[in-house]
């Protein structure tokens, strides 16, 4: 794993070395100061009498003055290069990439219109900016290679910057408490090199990849997409109905009125899954996959889900 993968990282690093190499060596030198003057200045014995000192300004000045300096060394240091962190180079392009959080997923949305889920794709080398959102709670947006982190926060826009020395996978997490399953709201950067970027950006394929038919594109969407943790295929009950021989089942939601699984009825429970809600299972729980799917992507699951047929 490369720990320094921004070149901001290695300087975000230097700051924390150096606060704590001077904490360190304060803490050592007051330390053996004290020790010293503990074996030193011992009182000897019955008659040993302490020197009555009433104060030393010039001592008070040099202990007021040099701490201020330190601090404020380390504030003038923190200072730059937060303000590296923070703002992307002047006069560079940038890629921008919006970014939403929800429980418990990240999808991003490209310039070119294609979007993604847990998987954030960035090319090799370039100033990428994210402009983070958050449909429901506040969830903080982590990755730790990059030294980068901010909140995502309902109803405001935050963003951060990062440009990625190298190709290769890095991890996301969400680093503030946001529910049940905060823990498993994972993702991955992926840094793809100029010609694997090219590609992707073009035809949203990685080099080598294959376009899937829609039944195979269907059922791994269902996976990356995260649909498989709530909807078994084998008839559990997990979080949400199963899918096995979901599609032209009949049941009911919760206000009474019957429904039968067709194809409009899938799109609209996952772009608008708040509408109707099944009978025996909770609100709010199937996440809005409004603008994170494309048609034809929808049409894949579709596809996939008719397929989960018991036999
Ligand atoms: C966090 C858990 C969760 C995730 C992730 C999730 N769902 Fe759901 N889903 C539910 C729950 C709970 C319900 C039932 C309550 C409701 O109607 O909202 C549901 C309902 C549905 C229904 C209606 C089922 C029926 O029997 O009427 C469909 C179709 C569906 N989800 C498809 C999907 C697809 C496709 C994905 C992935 C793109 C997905 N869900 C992701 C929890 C989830
Ligand atoms: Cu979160």
């Amino acid at each position: 794993m490369i720990s320094d993968a921004t070149e901001v990282a290695a300087r975000v690093d230097m700051v924390q070395i150096f606060i704590f190499g001077m904490m360190a060596f304060w803490f050592i030198a007051c330390n053996a100061v004290l020790v010293y003057f503990m074996l030193r200045y011992r009182r000897k014995g019955p008659d040993d009498k302490v020197a009555n000192i009433k104060g030393n300004h010039m001592l008070e000045i040099v202990w007021t003055v040099i701490p201020c300096i330190l601090v404020l060394i380390i504030f003038y240091y923190g200072v730059v290069v937060w303000k590296d962190l923070r703002v992307p180079p002047e006069g560079e392009p940038v890629y921008e990439i919006s970014v939403t959080g929800q429980k418990w997923s990240w999808s991003f949305k490209y310039p070119n219109g294609a979007t993604t889920g847990n998987e954030l794709i960035v090319p090799v080398g370039t100033n990428i900016k994210l402009n983070m959102k958050s449909a429901d709670v506040i969830h903080s947006f982590f990755i730790p290679e990059f030294r980068v982190k901010e909140d995502v926060v309902p109803s405001q826009y935050t963003y951060m910057w990062f440009n990625a020395k190298y190709a290769g996978e890095y991890n996301i997490f969400c680093t503030e408490y946001c529910g049940k399953d905060h823990s498993h709201m994972l993702g991955k950067v992926k840094v793809l090199d100029a010609d694997n970027w090219e590609n992707w950006e073009k035809t949203g394929l990685m080099l080598g990849e294959e376009i899937l038919p829609p039944l195979e594109n269907g059922e791994k969407l269902f996976v990356k997409r995260g649909c498989k943790g709530c909807h078994s295929i084998d008839g559990v009950k997990l979080v949400g109905p199963t899918m096995l021989d979901a599609y032209g089942r009949s049941a009911a939601f919760d206000d009474g009125q019957s429904y039968t699984i067709d194809d409009n009825y899938i799109v609209e429970s996952i772009k608008y899954p708040e509408r109707h809600i099944v009978a025996g299972y909770p609100r709010g729980q199937m996440p809005s996959f409004d603008g994170q799917l494309s048609d034809s992507e929808l049409s894949d699951i579709i596809t996939y889900i008719k397929s989960i047929k018991s036999e």
